[in-house]
């Protein structure tokens, strides 16, 4: 899963993950840094990773609940900070 972060969204590819599947996030930011936060279905904060201009992180997630994923920024990066919610998908493979 690709995810970039910038002032003020986050592109995710894709936006639909399977899940009980390992997946690995390389998080990178076009700008200035971010913190890269991903909240359960259920609102829980479940992993995070910077998200920094010039470099790629990784964090490796098994995701059990299906349903959706929010991404929230979690370092303050701006005026429109608050306005860095995404989201992504978790379902059953078929
Ligand atoms: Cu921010």
């Amino acid at each position: 899963m690709k995810v970039a972060g910038g002032q003020f969204y986050w592109t995710i590819d894709p936006a639909v993950l399977p899940a009980h599947t390992k997946i690995r996030f390389d998080v990178t930011a076009v700008d200035v840094n971010h913190g890269f936060g991903i909240y359960d279905p259920d609102g829980r904060l479940i992993g995070s990773v910077q998200a920094m201009p010039g470099y790629v992180n990784d964090l490796r997630l098994t995701f059990d609940k299906v349903g959706e994923y929010r991404i929230r920024c979690l370092e303050y990066c701006g005026l429109s900070h608050h306005d860095m919610v995404a989201s992504f998908r978790v379902e059953e493979q078929a």
